[in-house]
């Protein structure tokens, strides 16, 4: 099936500190951006809708090391490291939503606290695409959301990177048995 206007391409935290170089580097983070770029496109012809999603941390967010969190500190608000990745194709009809901007809330998921699920019951989406970085954070808590709110939900293995082998693996068997359905990038115009 071609992509229409029912589908809907989530991009997620396609990001300086999570590509190589970066605060919170993704082991090949960097690469998924030409992937992602074509998905982007594919979507646009379509009609459907694409949404990007950002990390956007205020200074000394809880999830951060030195405030007793897990991460160091990354994707802080205006800072450059919190831009998206220079080579992202984001089009002006894309819809960008930035998500854990609260200092004492972690926010995984695109959904969380930003409006989305609203978004995309206006939109009438049927079928949601995740992609981005990572496979085993903010990509696969954000497809539990879309499984969750009802959604025919795929992740797009290609078009992502995760932190550790060992917890994508895992993600990934968690999101199957939840019906969310991990395909390629090639394989999308023929579901
Ligand atoms: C993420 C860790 C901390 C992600 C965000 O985008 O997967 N991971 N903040
Ligand atoms: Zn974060």
């Amino acid at each position: 099936m071609p992509i229409c206007k029912t589908d809907a391409l989530i991009v997620v935290d396609v990001q300086v500190d999570f590509c190589p170089g970066g605060n919170l580097a993704v082991p090949g983070g960097d690469e998924i951006v030409t992937i992602v770029n074509r998905l982007v496109e594919l979507f646009e012809k379509g009609g459907g809708l694409v949404i990007f999603s950002r990390d956007w941390h205020p200074q000394r967010h809880k999830s951060f090391r030195d405030e007793g969190g897990t991460w160091p500190p990354h994707c802080v608000q205006n800072t450059k490291g919190a831009e998206f990745h220079p080579d992202l194709l984001i089009p002006d009809s894309a819809i960008v939503v930035s998500k854990a901007t609260d200092v004492a809330r972690e926010a995984y998921s695109a959904f969380d606290g930003t409006g989305l699920s609203e978004t995309l019951k206006a939109a009438g989406t049927e079928r949601i695409f995740v992609c981005g970085l990572a496979t085993d954070f903010c990509v696969k808590s954000t497809a539990m959301d879309a499984r969750k709110l009802g959604y025919d939900t795929y992740v797009v293995l290609d078009a992502s990177r995760g932190i550790s082998e060992e917890s994508v693996r895992a993600s990934l068997e968690e999101m199957k048995e939840t019906g969310i359905k991990i395909v390629k990038s090639f394989e999308i115009e023929s579901l």
